[in-house]
């Protein structure tokens, strides 16, 4: 049987746990482009994502999910543009208890937004520390009405899995409800 390929794009600020996520959830072992990190990223962190992740989640026997995750250092956005190429949808992830990584969400979101114009989910990281953002707030704040804001741990692996599906299922039901449009005699 021909299995159907689904692409989606991981994106998010430094450290909201992309890569993580990706590691958590892939049935493959996960490509990964993990470098030491050499600027102000290294005062968070030791190792920062400077291509890509790219992991497989086999949904069923008939479908799998392929899971492309960025940079989250704006002098690589580049890559944000070119892995996003294909993708049905985008999951924003952002570490809420960091209030820097939630302004910085509001610029990449917007720049996905303007440029590609994906279905989203938001996954809301972190909420186990404690004096974490409420991800109601980080709604208001990214201007995110119509998104589902969600919280996950992606050290998870139901978390994350109940994530990606979450935007894989309304990526399907859009597609369906237009095909019934067309579909229509509404014309
Ligand atoms: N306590 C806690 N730690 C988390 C959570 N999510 C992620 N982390 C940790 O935060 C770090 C995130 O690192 P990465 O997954 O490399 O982050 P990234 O988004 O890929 O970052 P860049 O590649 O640098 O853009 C890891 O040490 C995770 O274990 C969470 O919900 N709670
Ligand atoms: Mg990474």
């Amino acid at each position: 049987m021909n299995k159907e390929v689904v692409k989606m794009v991981i994106t998010g600020p430094v450290n909201a746990g992309k890569t993580t996520l990706i590691r958590h959830i892939s049935d493959v072992p996960v490509i990964a482009t993990d470098e030491i990190a050499t600027d102000e990223v290294a005062n968070v962190k030791k190792h920062t994502t400077v291509a890509m992740d790219y992991g497989i989640l086999h949904v069923d026997e008939s479908l799998e999910l392929h899971l492309y995750g960025t940079p989250g250092q704006r002098r690589f956005d580049f890559m944000w543009d070119v892995l996003a190429v294909g993708a049905v949808g985008a999951v924003f992830l952002v570490d809420s208890s960091d209030a820097e990584s939630v302004n910085e969400m509001k610029y990449i979101y917007h720049y996905f937004r303007d440029r590609m114009r994906l279905p989203a989910v938001v996954g809301v990281t972190k909420q186990d520390i404690r004096g974490s953002i409420e991800p109601e707030q980080i709604r208001v704040h990214l201007e995110a009405d119509n998104v589902p804001v969600i919280c996950c741990d992606p050290r998870n692996k139901e978390d994350s899995k109940m994530l990606v599906l979450s935007l894989l299922e309304m990526v399907v039901q859009e597609q369906q409800s237009e095909q019934e449009f067309e579909e229509s005699d509404f014309f």
